[in-house]
């Protein structure tokens, strides 16, 4: 008999083939009235494929559930304590977007130094043969803050390396593998860098962590680079900060209520602005399938999930 899987949201068709396959797969999003489905048939599911989200009434409609499969490494939208609660393994997809998160960091950072979008819609608007673009930043051998060193923090250290940049970090405690030096003061650390770069998990235990006061120690000659996810800012003080030029300029691929962006960052051009694109290449998405896949395969067989989340 198949193990029976909830999908909570939408997952990418190759990973719904697979699920589909292997399991008693159904949508929720199939359902018209998604209430009443769960009412009549939630106690069915062994299993929940989720996009990223599982609250605790989730939970509760389905109270057999064993097992929620995460597409993504931020669990910010899981409840887990309420999983815990239940005796719910939850499984994310961690270090396969390590690379692509990592790499769209460092171009980041590069473009809101360097002006390079800023300065292609300059050409594109024909302005350059009214005169050069103006001068802009520096990228290599600057100093680069990390707000969280922990997997995707290490692969971005890594890459700043190979710019010659010097490097220091802020977590809640200091990492044990590493020589790089660590500010227990997030306020400092961005008092001393000319990037500061966010890479924490969100949730409500870093609500705001860059806040107004962080980012006036960063300073008008500092960039903030958020990777993070955007509850980790206070968008309206990081607004206020870049339109009164309090810090250089800001990358952002995570924004506060997605995919809505203010209006007065869409205005800016001290602002780089992608859109949640971190992890979206073919081939890390892909791995990310793979990984939701075998984290509920894995589970099926033997009990455990491949990358438990925590
Ligand atoms: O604080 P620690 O010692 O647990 O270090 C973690 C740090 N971190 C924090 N740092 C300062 N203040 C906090 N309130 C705080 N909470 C956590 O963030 C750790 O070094 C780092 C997170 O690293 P990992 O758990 O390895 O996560 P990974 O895979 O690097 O992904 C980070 C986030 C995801 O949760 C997504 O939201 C986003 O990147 O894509």
């Amino acid at each position: 008999m198949k193990p029976k899987v909830l999908q909570y949201g939408r997952l990418m068709p190759s990973l719904e083939k697979q699920l589909a396959e292997a399991f008693q797969h159904q949508r929720l999003v199939d359902q018209a009235d998604a209430k009443a489905f769960l009412a009549a048939q939630g106690a069915d599911f062994a299993g929940i494929a989720t996009a990223g989200f599982a609250d605790a009434a989730l939970m509760a409609a389905c109270p057999n559930v064993k097992v929620i499969s995460s597409f993504g490494v931020g669990v910010d939208k899981i409840d887990l304590p309420a999983a815990a609660a239940r005796g719910i393994q939850v499984g994310n997809t961690p270090d396969v977007l390590n690379d692509c998160v990592a790499d769209l960091t460092l171009g980041l950072m590069i473009d809101v130094a360097r002006g390079i979008g800023a300065s292609e819609r300059y050409l594109r608007r024909g302005e350059w043969p009214k005169g050069p673009y103006p001068l802009q930043r520096k990228v290599s051998g600057k100093r680069v803050g990390i707000v969280g060193l922990g997997r995707i923090g290490k692969a971005i250290a890594k890459r700043a390396e190979a710019f010659d940049m010097t490097l220091k970090y802020h977590n809640r405690r200091p990492v044990a593998d590493t020589t790089m030096g660590y500010e227990k003061s997030l306020t400092e650390l961005a008092r001393w860098a000319d990037f500061l770069v966010v890479i924490v998990p969100g949730g409500a235990a870093t609500k705001h962590l860059i806040n107004a006061e962080v980012l006036d120690a960063l300073g008008p000659e500092g960039y903030l680079i958020n990777v993070a996810r955007g509850t980790v800012v206070d968008e309206p003080a990081l607004v206020h900060a870049l339109v009164e030029r309090r810090i250089a300029g800001a990358a952002l691929d995570v924004f506060e209520n997605e995919p809505q962006v203010p209006a007065e960052l869409m205005a800016l051009d001290n602002a780089v602005l992608v859109p949640h694109i971190g992890s979206a290449t073919i081939e890390t998405r892909a791995a990310m399938a793979q990984r939701v896949f075998d984290n509920l395969q894995s589970f099926f067989s033997t009990g455990s999930v491949i990358s438990q989340a925590s």
